[in-house]
């Protein structure tokens, strides 16, 4: 929570050089801090500058700090009996990337324990050349490294009903970001020959969900990658290992993960994930399926749900945007719930289907205010009100919730989450 620790560093500076004066419009100057103060009062040498640090790092693949240890995935409270997923913690986070011990996870039967040597994918329906591919075979094909976003259209889901959680990571922290590499998979596809007639494709996992989905060929032969490796270290078991699919801006439930098979044919194959699941249930009960891009959404992560401003003055507000649909356009904030907006600015570089962090200077006066953002996709789509979204919708949605998240902060400085 960088601006909770921000603040309390802060506040000990202020402490420790007894300097209440310097501060200035709510921002600490530090030159008139060290003026009133000897140098060598304020450069303190500290206990571990005066001894031999640690050696070698171990375990040798390296961890965070333990001053961090705070800084990790959460399962859904409360515990099911069998955990079936975990969600990224988006208001500790910084920049786009998420680390790979924090890409929040979703698996239907359990993390498969898969060797590599052992896995095989099958390509096989219409397509000239039915292939057996190693996981030697696939890394050989030319490659890409291109950063995603990854979004559950479960995500947020219960906030529908009503304000469920509390954190930004418990509300929308089924996101992820990461550098994905890969092969195209048109590569792969044009190696077994596509048939004029293969119209979608079906990719199956090797989990004991076998979790399976039907995909228009237009996407496969389009920016779908199979990827091997996540933020440049291969998979990780929970996201895949060693082989997953990987359809940019898609919902997530169709990035197949532990992919064994891949079928061409003519027509959707009506699976249980895209019948009984992953439909958005309509106002006149019908359901609606295949929908698959994630729509434009963003959220406040800094600050937001359950921190504490302790001190009136400058923040900077910040957060994340996305949009299946390519790029985000723009991002405005609002700090009075609505009424009045301001354009956030980007932080360069805005990619397609990746997040993309917004910053937005503010000065807290100290009165109660409703802290939101509004994401804009370059498409033209623009991040509704709850109210418009379940008036567009209906109130039977369930999946693809990408409402304004509203943060509310008191005038004690705690912020909760105002849906
Ligand atoms: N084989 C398989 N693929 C799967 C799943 C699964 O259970 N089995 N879960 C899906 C769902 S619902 C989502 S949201 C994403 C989550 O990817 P992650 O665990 O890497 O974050 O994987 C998808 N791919
Ligand atoms: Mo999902």
């Amino acid at each position: 929570m960088s601006s909770k620790k921000d603040v309390s560093v802060r506040r000990n500076f202020l402490k420790k050089t007894l300097i209440a004066g310097s501060v200035v419009g709510g921002a600490v100057t530090s030159k008139i801090a060290l003026a009133q103060n000897s140098e060598s009062n304020f450069l303190v040498v500290d206990p571990w500058t005066k001894t031999q640090g640690s050696g070698f790092i171990n375990p040798p693949y390296g961890l965070p700090s333990k001053y961090e240890k705070n800084v990790v995935r959460v399962l859904p409270n409360p515990v099911p009996t069998f955990p079936t997923g975990s969600r990224t913690p988006l208001q500790s986070l910084h920049g786009i990337i998420t680390p790979n011990g924090l890409v929040f996870e979703r698996h239907h039967a359990g993390i498969p324990d898969i060797n590599p040597d052992q896995h095989r994918l099958v390509i096989h329906g219409m397509v000239d050349r039915p292939m057996i591919f190693t996981m030697e075979d696939i890394v050989r094909f030319p490659s890409e490294s291109r950063i995603y976003f990854l979004e559950c259209s479960g995500n947020s889901a219960a906030e529908l009903k009503k304000a469920t959680g509390k954190t930004a990571q418990e509300i929308h922290g089924l996101l992820s970001c990461c550098e994905w590499t890969g092969v195209r998979l048109s590569t792969i596809l044009q190696e077994c020959g596509v048939q004029s007639s293969a119209k979608w494709a079906l990719a199956e996992g090797a989990d004991g969900a076998a979790m399976t989905r039907s995909i228009p060929m237009s996407k496969m032969m389009d920016d779908a990658l199979l990827v091997y490796a996540q933020n440049g270290e291969m998979l990780r078991a929970e996201q895949g290992y060693p082989l997953r699919l990987f359809l940019p801006g898609f919902e997530g439930n169709m990035s197949i993960k532990w992919l064994r098979r891949i079928k061409l044919g003519d027509a959707p194959w009506q699976t249980r994930e895209e019948t009984s699941a992953y439909t958005d249930l309509l106002p006149d009960g019908k359901a609606e399926q295949f929908t698959f891009a994630m729509d434009v959404k963003s959220v406040i992560t800094q600050p937001s749900g359950m921190m504490k401003l302790k001190l009136k003055g400058f923040y900077e507000i910040s957060g994340v945007a996305w949009s299946g649909n390519g790029k985000i356009r723009s991002v405005e904030v609002s700090t009075d719930g609505g009424k009045f907006w301001s354009q956030a600015i980007l932080q360069e570089p805005v990619m397609d289907k990746s997040l993309v962090r917004f910053r937005f200077p503010w000065v807290w006066d100290g009165a109660p205010a409703v802290l939101m953002s509004r994401a804009v996709d370059a498409s033209g789509d623009v991040q509704p009100t709850m109210d418009a979204l379940l008036k567009a919708k209906g109130a039977n949605i369930f999946y693809h919730n990408n409402a304004i998240q509203p943060w509310r902060v008191a005038a004690n400085g705690e912020i909760t989450n105002d849906r």
